[in-house]
């Protein structure tokens, strides 16, 4: 018989937390700035994660002795497609400002992070969050994550409404048990009584999906349109294609296997687009999704933490063992897919429709960042929208807030609360921007090797320079940038990636696409943030010489590949 091979360290420290209390039950309530090594890889299935500030690294006090590490919390709100109320953002912004750094980041995952918050103001801070009636439990963690779901409440049919059911159903059916949540966060602090803990566990199987240790790694789940892929869907865990018929979703075609991450310095990591599992019918989704999460549980690599996503099982397996598998834990024949190519991406910003004599606005929203500063008073702006029209919020996949269910006679108010705060309406941003999402990285990220957010919008200026100098300031394509090759702004699927490789040089990865179901392929590697946009000329050059009528610029670089490219980059003068 083959040996069990040999548990990752992260695998022992879930087994021994007891269902996520240990240590983080007993750090809590020490005078530590920070939790221990262990406790730190716990507090992430409760929403939260310890960063410390990067800027300070390496600085010296006036004795040349360098600073102490400054430690703080990040705290991740979970909202299932985005959906929140203005009374939850205005919370939010609330509570930013009360424990926070004073800023909130919309994530590309429709969540709200709230970064610098100390230990000791965690559990208050969570406290708050649940009682504005939202969550962090499984917005991180070995478990399934924010499920996302298109966020324009078009309400000509019924679909979109369908959609976000089935997101929150599932984030429901895919929730870590234990009553640890309820134990460490929502004791009440005066009496010390479980207000939610629900009685003894003795007995019970208190994971019956999870088990003790948990999934062996993150889990990620979105549901998309073929017409409207906002969700980036292909790079999920698991991913939901609706299939509309009527008016009405027949059903789902399953993809599975989709994830961006990789290890460098693991030749055995790769990027990987979703591929076709089977189609579903509605009332059978969260018994199939259940299926493959347990096939997942059961068979993911749970030695080495960097294979162990579940695009990692079914590359070593291939889809028809995984397929076959995941049978077995659903009781019955998987129905293939159905014959649907993903067709288009919406970004919904600006004003729409809902069809029910509503509107929405979508906002642009730099890399998420809700703040103000300079001259544009973002978060201000929001906040007064939120209190004088309380529209409900959607947060978008492209780190973006979609205002909604706003009466026709609010319409002036809202644009003019964003113009009076300096917030730019959505006809005065380019398409470059618009298109565009950095991941947080510098200073809060722990894994960022180099900047990301911060240098953003200095990239784009040259970007959309550049692009006017070209005739191209029209074109739609997505260019997205990170901190590290973690991935966390899906850089690999985007028409132009710039990945953070090491100490302010990036690799450029070309070819990708818009509708996010094609991988990008590596054009150059170790190029200085000054270079970035030098380099990308000639590649904007040739497109507008070569291009076939109606090739966007990721399917171009696609045709012409990586060598051609370069070739004309040798060649070229320099002249539009
Ligand atoms: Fe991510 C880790 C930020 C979406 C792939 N990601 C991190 C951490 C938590 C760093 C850490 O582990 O300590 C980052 C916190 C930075 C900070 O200071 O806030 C971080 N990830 C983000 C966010 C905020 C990026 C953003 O700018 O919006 C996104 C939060 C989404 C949410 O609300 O849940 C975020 N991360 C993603 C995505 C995109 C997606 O899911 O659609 C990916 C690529 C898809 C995927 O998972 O494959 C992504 N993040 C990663 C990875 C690589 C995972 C892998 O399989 O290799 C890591 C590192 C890890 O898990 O070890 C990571
Ligand atoms: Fe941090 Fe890397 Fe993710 Fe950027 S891509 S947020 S640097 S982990």
């Amino acid at each position: 018989m083959s040996e069990k091979p040999k548990l990752s360290p992260v695998e022992k420290i879930k087994i021994e937390s007891n269902y996520l209390r240990d240590p983080v039950q007993e750090e809590l309530g020490n005078e530590e700035p920070a939790f221990g090594k262990s406790a730190e890889q716990i507090i992430k299935h409760h929403g939260f994660y310890q960063q410390d500030d990067r800027d300070r690294r390496g600085m010296k006090d006036a004795d040349g002795k360098p600073l102490d590490k400054a430690y703080s919390m990040m705290v991740r709100t979970k909202l299932p497609g985005g959906k929140l109320t203005s009374a939850q953002m205005l919370d939010e912004l609330d509570l930013c400002e009360r424990y926070g750094n004073g800023d909130l980041r919309l994530t590309d995952r429709q969540g709200i992070q709230i970064h610098g918050i100390l230990k000791g103001n965690v559990k208050a801070m969570i406290r708050a969050i649940c009682d504005a009636q939202m969550t962090t439990l499984g917005a991180c963690g070995d478990v399934c994550r924010n499920v996302l779901c298109c966020p324009a409440p078009h309400r000509h049919n019924t679909v979109r409404d369908e959609m976000q059911e089935m997101a929150n159903q599932i984030s429901d059916h895919l929730l870590p048990n234990t009553k640890a949540y309820y134990e460490l966060w929502l004791t009440d602090p005066e009496t010390g009584e479980k207000e939610l803990a629900g009685g003894g566990t003795e007995g019970k199987v208190i994971e019956p999906l999870y088990g003790e240790n948990y999934l062996p790694r993150k889990f990620k789940v979105a549901i998309a349109l073929p017409e409207d892929n906002c969700v980036d869907v292909c790079t999920n865990d698991l991913g939901l294609l609706a299939i509309v018929e009527d008016d009405q979703i027949a059903g789902y075609n399953v993809l599975v296997g989709g994830g961006m991450g990789l290890t460098p310095s693991n030749k055995n990591t790769f990027p990987a687009i979703a591929q076709s599992l089977a189609f579903v019918t509605p009332e059978n989704v969260l018994r199939l999704s259940e299926a493959i999460v347990k096939t997942q549980r059961d068979f993911g690599n749970r030695a080495d933490r960097k294979r162990a996503r579940m695009k990692y099982l079914i590359r070593n397996w291939g889809i028809e063992k995984f397929r076959a598998k995941v049978e077995e834990y659903y009781g019955e024949k998987l129905t293939d897919p159905q014959p649907i190519e993903m067709a288009d991406v919406e970004d919904h910003t600006g004003w729409h429709e809902q069809g029910d004599g509503r509107w929405f606005y979508g906002l642009h929203i730099d890399s998420g960042r809700v703040i103000d500063r300079d001259e544009c008073n973002l978060k201000t702006a929001i906040r007064q929208v939120c209190q004088q029209l309380q529209p409900n919020l959607r947060i978008t996949a492209h780190q973006s807030l979609l205002f909604t269910d706003v009466a026709p006679e609010q319409r002036e108010t809202l644009e003019t609360i964003l113009r009076d705060n300096g917030v730019g309406l959505d006809d005065q941003i380019s398409q470059v921007r618009r298109w565009a999402m950095a991941c947080v990285s510098l200073p809060t990220c722990p894994l960022a090797v180099t900047e990301s957010e911060r240098v953003l919008p200095g990239v784009m200026a040259q970007l959309e320079a550049e692009l006017i100098r070209y005739g191209l300031e029209n074109e739609k394509f997505t260019v997205r940038m990170t901190g590290c090759p973690n991935g966390c702004a899906r850089p690999y699927n985007a028409d132009i990636g710039l990945v953070g490789k090491t100490k302010n040089k990036y690799t450029i990865f070309l070819g990708g696409t818009l509708r996010g179901d094609r991988l990008a392929f590596m054009y150059r590697e170790i190029v200085p943030l000054n270079e970035l946009v030098t380099i990308l000329v000639p590649v904007f050059a040739y497109f507008m010489r070569e291009r076939q009528p109606g090739e966007t610029l990721g399917d171009f670089c696609h045709r012409k590949g990586a060598q051609d490219l370069l070739l004309f980059a040798d060649s070229y003068a320099g002249e539009p």
